[in-house]
């Protein structure tokens, strides 16, 4: 018969239970066990969570993109005075403010967002409505606009304000600050290769790649900084989300 060591130590030579070493311990107590079980597993499910929001969406080649990109929602903002007057001069003198819980409040215009670190990527659009399209965005990463206002420590959530409305509620959306610096997250200037379209959001739109088309808001006049959602319109943290109980997160 096989005696382990640690049996001969704990039993045999001392022989009282006062001994037994940590580990025996935990064995020993069924309650103890389940209960750091299953501590494990939640520690683990909430690591695979974080490590599937920093995955990257898949990229694809040129020869991939959609010979039809389709558009989808509000096709302009003609309603918004502000916004019309910019579209008339090519938005020339738009400025996307930033501001909130920032250090530094901006007005950037599209010259200064064009000088910024570019990141181009070919991804996939997913609409709930069931279809999808292959494109490829330009635009400096969300990070580094966040970066350059400086996010104060409250800072949980950051929303982005729309030109455009449905009747009388403007478009609106949100992010938390996993999206918000994950790599692929970019304020797209360029689809295609050329200026963003009106119908597809310009002067500039969110690309957040590893959510679904609703949360990738076009018309952006205003990024707000905020530590809690309630209060912002429905408290849903979306135009949709409000309107019609789409989630939140919409991860795909
Ligand atoms: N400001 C604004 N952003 C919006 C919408 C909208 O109506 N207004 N529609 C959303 C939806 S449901 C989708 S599928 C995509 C469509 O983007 P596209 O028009 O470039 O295809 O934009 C999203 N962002
Ligand atoms: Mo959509």
């Amino acid at each position: 018969m096989i005696v382990s060591r640690r049996k001969l130590i704990g039993a045999g030579t001392l022989g009282g239970g006062l001994l037994l070493t940590g580990c025996d311990k935990i064995n020993a107590d069924p309650t103890l066990r389940s209960m750091l079980t299953k501590a494990g597993a939640l520690h683990e499910n909430a690591q695979r969570l974080l490590v599937s929001r920093q995955a990257l969406a898949q990229e694809f080649t040129p020869a991939e993109m959609s010979p039809v990109f389709r558009s989808n929602g509000n096709i302009d903002a003609d309603d918004n005075d502000e916004w019309a007057d910019l579209a008339d001069d090519d938005f020339a003198q738009y400025q996307l403010k930033v501001d909130g819980l920032v250090r530094r409040p901006l007005a950037l215009p599209l010259t200064a967002l064009r000088a910024l670190p570019q990141r181009r990527q070919i991804t996939r659009h997913d609409c709930v409505e069931g279809w999808s399209a292959i494109g490829q965005w330009q635009g400096p990463p969300l990070a580094a606009v966040l970066n350059l206002a400086g996010l104060l420590p409250a800072a949980r959530y950051i929303i982005f304000h729309c030109a455009d409305r449905f009747d009388t509620t403007p478009y609106y959306e949100s992010i938390d600050l996993i999206d918000a610096f994950h790599p692929q997250t970019i304020l797209a200037h360029m689809m295609n290769g050329a200026a963003l379209a009106i119908e597809h959001g310009a002067p500039l739109r969110l690309r957040v790649e590893r959510q679904l088309g609703y949360k990738q808001a076009k018309y952006i006049m205003r990024i707000e900084a905020r530590a809690t959602l309630a209060g912002l319109y429905g408290g849903g943290g979306g135009y949709w989300e409000d309107a019609a109980g789409y989630e939140w997160y919409a991860g795909i």
